[in-house]
């Protein structure tokens, strides 16, 4: 009966059974553990390419979970820089696998125009390539109407400074039921119909050119290429975890630019924190073992949007520059600021992170006294409690920001390799950042190269 069931008894058996499962232990070390992902803590470009790649050498899979090519991931190896968008950086790796999961949205052009800048010193690098048959194919409509949106918006001075790469429409469809799959490639006649479908509707609503028959004969072409790397990633996931292979998660765009914590409507299209992970590649969150946390040293945003912290001026002016904080998609000038441990502690809410990498630590050099946001006090003087960040855009620009200040340092660090040589300024701010976020910091970047990484733990 139903008052049997819901007795303490029946509750007890299980509960022994959870006990008593053998709990995998975390490592601070990375790729130590089995499901490993790496993601922003702000509003992104804190640098998760550059640790993607450091760690994807001991990885098995590199699985991208959100987003689409909006995202920039900037790498410097060997002397080469790379820039991909869509691709997940443990591609430039000949034994990772590499995974686009259900939760991106595949702009097929952009894609293999990316495999194609590899080919030369990489031929072999789509048969390391698999995407979902779930993710949803992103067309150049989806661009156009992007930038239309934006321009309607604009009039009212609402822009959100989207990329314009078609991510806020093409997740749209997604969500309204009307977007088209990539596994609808492999049945051709119903995907030229949901593709005819989905233009025509926003053909009624904005007034554009488009030439359809072009987009799907390129498509058809398309289709030749990718043909065998189409996967069911649920399938690929659990074949890959069942074999105890190490999965590196890639997040892109970053925490405050999730759809749903970010500083909406600010923000991108796609669930950004940990939570998204699960979606975006259909594994169990008891797999995911170590979330590690991305924090640039200070706080950049590209795009329009709420930013307390930011500098209109001379200093500001100083991590823009030394840190050519330059979008990586759009070229766009990123705004600059000061550190946010308001955002930061918020961020680690919903992240729960295991570990930090600081990044950009050597752009701070030359700054006399360095600023940490440390509380924001509402008008009335009442101090936000530890964790709690303004939802309301309206009271987020009501906060007065509290600042801490620290000593800054000149001394040049990038060559730096362990923490002891440091400046004792620049192991302060470290300490403090570790001290205010309460999670460990592992590594700290101190210049663009895979070797300018200091490693704490
Ligand atoms: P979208 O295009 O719909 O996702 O834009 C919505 C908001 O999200 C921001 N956004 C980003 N912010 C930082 N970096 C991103 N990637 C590129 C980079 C950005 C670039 O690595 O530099 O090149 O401009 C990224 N992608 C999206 C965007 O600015 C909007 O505020
Ligand atoms: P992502 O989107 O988080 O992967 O970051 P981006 O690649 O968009 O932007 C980060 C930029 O900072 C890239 O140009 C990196 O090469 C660079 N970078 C990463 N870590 C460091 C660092 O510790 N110091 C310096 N000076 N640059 C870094
Ligand atoms: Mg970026």
């Amino acid at each position: 009966s139903l008052e049997k069931d819901s007795s303490p008894q029946s509750l007890t058996e299980p509960e022994e059974v959870r006990r008593d499962a053998p709990r995998r232990r975390v490592s601070l070390s990375g790729m130590a553990n089995h499901v490993v992902a790496v993601l922003g803590a702000q509003w992104g470009d804190e640098g998760k390419g550059k640790l993607v790649d450091i760690l994807a050498r001991d990885a098995h899979v590199c699985a991208r979970f959100n987003g689409g090519s909006n995202a920039g991931h900037t790498l410097h190896v060997e002397g080469k820089k790379y820039a991909l968008h869509l691709l997940p950086c443990g591609l430039l790796y000949s034994g990772v696998k590499n995974l686009i999961g259900n939760g991106v949205v595949v702009h097929l052009k952009t894609l293999l125009e990316e495999l194609e800048q590899l080919k030369d010193s990489d031929p072999q690098a789509i048969t390391r390539l698999f995407i979902s048959n779930r993710a949803q194919l992103l067309f150049d409509f989806h661009q156009t109407v992007d930038g239309l949106y934006e321009a309607e918006k604009t009039k009212d001075g609402n822009q959100i400074g989207t990329t314009k790469k078609g991510i806020g429409p093409c997740y749209s469809n997604k969500a309204a039921r009307s977007g088209v799959r990539v596994g609808d490639l492999l049945y051709w006649d119903t995907f030229v119909e949901r593709y005819t479908r989905l233009l025509n509707e926003y053909k009624k609503r904005f007034s554009f050119e488009h030439d359809a028959e072009e987009e799907l004969a390129r498509h058809k072409k398309y289709l030749e290429t990718i043909k065998g790397q189409i996967t069911d990633s649920v399938y690929f996931m659990k074949e890959s975890l069942d074999r105890g292979e190490k999965v590196l998660v890639e997040g892109a765009n970053a925490t405050m630019l999730d759809i749903d914590f970010g500083t909406y409507p600010f923000v991108t299209s796609s669930s950004t924190v940990a939570g998204g992970i699960c979606i975006g590649l259909g594994i169990p969150p008891t797999q995911i073992d170590c979330c590690i946390g991305v924090v640039k040293a200070y706080t950049t945003r590209v795009g329009s949007g709420p930013f307390p912290t930011e500098l209109h001026d001379e200093i500001g002016k100083h991590l823009q520059e030394v840190g050519s904080e330059f979008g990586t998609t759009t070229g766009r000038r990123r705004r600059c600021g000061w550190l946010d441990m308001v955002m930061l502690r918020y961020s680690q809410c919903m992240n729960g992170f295991h570990s930090v990498n600081l990044t950009k630590l050597d752009v701070l050099t030359g700054i006399d006294q360095l600023k940490i946001a440390v509380a924001y006090k509402l008008p009335d003087g009442t101090v936000l409690p530890e964790g709690y960040f303004p939802a309301v855009l309206e009271e987020l620009a009501s906060v007065e920001v509290v600042y801490e200040t620290m000593s800054g340092w000149t001394e040049d660090i990038s060559q730096m390799t362990t923490f002891d040589q440091l400046p004792k300024a620049a192991q302060d701010y470290v300490v403090r950042i570790e001290t205010l976020m309460k999670v460990p910091i592992s590594w700290v970047g101190v210049g663009p190269d895979r070797l300018n990484t200091i490693r704490l733990r």
